[in-house]
């Protein structure tokens, strides 16, 4: 299955212009459907080769209200994947996204790939990561089994890539040992590196899922479910892109896109509401605080060191 995804991915990180260019190719996410198409017909009731879904036709291609502006949104599902997708946005020389993750089915306690790119003419934002389901900070026995051997990884880039300053507390909680989380001077160099870097870890995270054994233990599966759901109700509700994707395509279809497609398992996956994981955003009214981070920003350097110990300290 590997090579496949691979590819696929490949060709879908390629329409995001020079932000994660392939061999200069410029397929648009309709050349991705058909091929995939093809590979479907080809190997059709094989249960061997994965089974593609292709996402509702109304998130493919979306104008903005700048009329300039494209979003392009795909996702597909295969046997160990729950939900695999991708939404670039480009159009404008101001700014180009590429918003890609990958979450397995709850019987599997895989980590969720994670690539988060914002770039516009000067700046280059960047989180890319294989978020831990569980919190590596708590959880050792996770730590151990998914980071552990993946930390000559994460040093690889971290010259290169060098940590972003600092951050959220809340965000942090989301990240493994291994995340790269960067701000760039944005260059054809520096685009060069993130690429590679992207290819690294979603490689990475393909071989941990085509090793990834299914779970029988129905408590875990759940613990599993509700792992993936906390995380998507955190993202569905305060992913820093929000604000943009509301002034690109209004506050009604940014809401439909963060809650049936990038997040898409957030009203199903689980029953328990954003203050209920999280109720130190609560406010007297019930309402939500509208705040992003209530523990404020902090981890001026890198919180783990090479082996992976967490050496943060929350006032840093
Ligand atoms: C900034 N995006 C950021 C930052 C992070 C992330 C950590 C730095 C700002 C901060 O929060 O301190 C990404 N945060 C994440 C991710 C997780 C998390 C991936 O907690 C996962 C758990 N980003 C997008 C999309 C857009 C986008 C789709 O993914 C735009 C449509 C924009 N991200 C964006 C912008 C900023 C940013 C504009 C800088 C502005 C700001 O900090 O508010």
């Amino acid at each position: 299955h590997v090579g496949f995804y691979f590819e696929a991915i490949q060709h879908m990180s390629g329409s995001c212009g020079d932000l994660v260019s392939y061999k200069d190719e410029k397929l648009t996410n309709f050349d991705v459907v058909s091929e995939i198409k093809q590979h479907v017909d080809m190997h059709g009731g094989d249960d061997s080769c994965c089974a593609l879904a292709v996402n509702k036709e109304k998130f493919r291609s979306i104008k903005t209200k700048d009329d300039e502006t494209m979003l392009h949104g795909l996702s597909f599902s295969a046997p160990k994947i729950r939900l695999l997708r991708g939404l670039t946005i480009e159009g404008s020389q101001a700014m180009k996204v590429l918003d890609f993750a990958a979450f397995s089915k709850p019987e599997f306690d895989l980590p969720i790939f994670c690539a988060n790119f914002f770039l516009n003419a000067n700046l280059s934002i960047v989180v890319l990561d294989l978020n831990p389901l569980y919190d590596v900070t708590i959880q050792r026995d996770y730590k151990e089994k998914y980071y552990m051997k993946l930390m000559s990884l994460g040093q690889k880039y971290a010259e290169l890539l060098p940590w972003g300053g600092k951050i959220t507390s809340e965000s942090l909680r989301f990240f493994s040992p291994i995340v790269i989380w960067s701000m760039l001077n944005s260059s054809k160099y520096k685009h060069d590196v993130l690429f590679s870097a992207f290819m690294d870890y979603f490689q990475t995270w393909l071989e941990l899922m085509d090793q990834a054994v299914e779970e029988t233990d129905a408590l875990k599966i759940l613990g599993n479910c509700e792992a993936q759901h906390k995380y998507l109700t955190w993202r569905a509700e305060k992913d820093p892109g929000h604000p943009i994707l509301k002034r690109l395509i209004g506050e009604k279809r940014a809401k439909d896109l963060l809650r049936h497609f990038l997040f898409e398992g957030v009203d199903t996956l689980g029953t328990r509401t954003f203050l209920d994981y999280f109720p130190e955003y609560g406010c007297k009214d019930g309402s939500i605080n509208q705040k992003r981070s209530i523990i404020g920003k902090s981890y001026e350097t890198r919180p783990w060191d090479a082996k992976g110990k967490f050496i943060g300290n929350e006032l840093g």
